[in-house]
């Protein structure tokens, strides 16, 4: 009883049975026929278009489902007795009684020896070694191609890292899938990308207080907002965004169009680019496979930010509350994805080592830092001689140079004559340093050393323990293989370094 229950459970949450439609067959089944007995009639007639070798004999009656027009027959596709996972095959039979047609999702394949040469008792020690809770392993065919792998299931659950269904090898105990148990939608919403001036290339454009423009409205692109909870807020596994003046976004179909004089666009543009951050991080290569936990302080909970906040042209971080805020004086700041992404690389840190930034140093990591993660997200979107300025769009406001920038990460300033004291423009020797390293290793390959690195250091961290964190992490990650490039880079900005 207990597996008819699991596996029915299986049918409702299966998010990838094939459609496929048979030849209806009628047929005069008699009297006293139930939506089961037509349905197995039914099967019978047609186990060679349903894929199943065995006919009837490989099914398991996993459920029957009334709806407006009839009975859903559901049926678990069991090969030597073990399930296959989501494969089920669901007959419809009308009022009647007569069975009508059938989508199928039955598996005609070759499969692993269905004996665990695995033991369970192997496969949930393993699940258990990890952050989660888990539930008794279960065995399943694993549909891989165009193969069935043996495999223990395991539900996972973790208060904040979230539900995940992962399938071992009973095979070898490798790692066959893993999938996130956790139903999201997938909404809508128009976004900068990162900026209208940057997206653009042209420099002309300006806030007008605020207003709409045909110029400006071309450049609202439309974008998926992915893990949406399904509240009609933007609200999911990463970002958690509230208005400031005005109200929540609050779209029941998910679908959130608005320009840029609405300032629940501001609300679209801090869940999109957080998100997208959090995502990338989530998918940086990780070493070890499952089990290992990667970002995971970064990624496990949601960032909460606040948009539109106070009439002041200021946006903060505040590591106390954990929140991120931001103004709308001059330009509104959330229509910059790049100051957005900085007070997010504030969060980022918070996250890794919490309070971080005490004193004149740390501090001013980490406002190289979140240059830095703003340039590294809009590097793909930004023409090559505008990547290494920040937040060009907010800086129309207050701004002189043409084009108007709030700062860069490619000057050539130098330790310790162009320390000025001020934390924004001394973290300029750190964003130059990230920049470089960037510019030598590639995107992908840079980030994960910096976000590695930071995870060594303390809240009031020197520019030497930076340095060092850097270099502890790249021999770490890649055994020292890009350590030289980083020393010349650390003299370049003659910023101190020890081993
Ligand atoms: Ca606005
Ligand atoms: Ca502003
Ligand atoms: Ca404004
Ligand atoms: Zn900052």
């Amino acid at each position: 009883m207990e597996s008819v229950s699991r596996d029915f459970a299986l049918v409702v949450a299966c998010v990838f049975v094939l459609g496929m439609l048979l030849p209806v067959t009628s047929a005069s089944l008699g009297p006293g026929r139930t939506p089961e007995s037509a349905a197995a009639a039914f099967v019978a007639w047609n186990a060679g278009s349903l894929h199943l070798r065995s006919g009837i004999g490989e099914l398991r009656l996993a459920g029957v489902v009334p709806s407006l027009t009839g009975y859903h027959v559901m049926y678990q596709q069991v090969l030597g007795g073990v399930p296959v996972f989501g494969a089920i095959v669901n007959v419809f039979v009308d009022w009647s009684m007569a069975p009508r047609f059938a989508y199928s999702s039955a598996k005609e394949f070759g499969t692993d020896a269905l004996a665990p040469a695995v033991p369970a008792k192997d496969a949930s020690s393993r699940f258990e070694s990890t952050a989660f809770t888990a539930s008794e392993p279960s065995l399943v065919v694993y549909p891989d191609g165009d193969r069935g792998r043996l495999a223990w299931r395991g539900d996972l659950e973790s208060p904040t890292a979230g539900d995940w269904t992962v399938f071992s090898s009973a095979v070898d105990g490798s790692v066959v899938a893993v999938l996130d148990a956790r139903k999201q939608v997938t909404g809508w919403g128009l976004v900068f990308d990162p900026n209208p001036i940057a997206s653009s290339g042209n420099a002309k454009f300006r806030d007008n207080g605020d207003s709409d423009s045909p110029e400006l409205g071309a450049l609202e692109t439309k974008r998926a907002l992915e893990g949406l909870d399904g509240s009609g807020y933007l609200r999911g596994p990463y970002a958690d965004v509230q208005g400031g003046k005005g109200p929540n976004a609050k779209e029941p179909g998910d679908t959130f169009f608005y320009t840029r004089s609405d300032e629940r666009f501001e609300q679209v543009m801090a869940y999109y680019h957080i998100d997208r951050s959090m995502r990338y991080i989530a998918a940086l290569p990780s070493r070890g496979g499952f089990g290992s936990l990667g970002f995971t302080s970064i990624v496990d909970h949601p960032q909460t930010v606040k948009v539109d906040q106070f009439a002041y042209d200021n946006s903060y971080y505040n590591t106390a509350n954990h929140r991120i805020s931001l103004g709308r004086g001059g330009v509104d700041d959330a229509e910059d994805a790049d100051v957005i992404l900085h007070e997010f690389g504030h969060a980022i840190q918070d996250r890794q080592v919490p309070g971080f930034g005490i004193g004149h140093d740390a501090g001013s990591m980490g406002e190289g830092f979140g240059d830095y993660w703003a340039v590294t997200m809009h590097y793909s979107t930004v023409k090559p001689e505008w990547r290494p300025l920040v937040a060009m769009w907010d800086a129309t406001s207050y701004d002189d140079h043409d084009p108007a920038y709030l700062r860069r990460v490619d000057l050539n300033l130098h330790y310790p004559e162009d320390l000025t004291g001020r934390i924004h423009h001394d973290g300029q020797i750190w964003s130059r340093l990230l920049w470089d390293i960037h510019e030598r290793l590639g995107g992908v390959t840079a980030d994960t050393i910096v976000l590695e690195s930071q995870s060594y250091l303390t809240p009031s961290a020197s520019f030497q323990d930076g340095a060092k964190a850097l270099l502890d992490a790249d021999t770490a990650l890649y055994g020292g293989a890009h350590v030289i490039d980083i020393l010349e880079f650390l003299m370049d900005r003659g910023l101190p370094f020890a081993f």
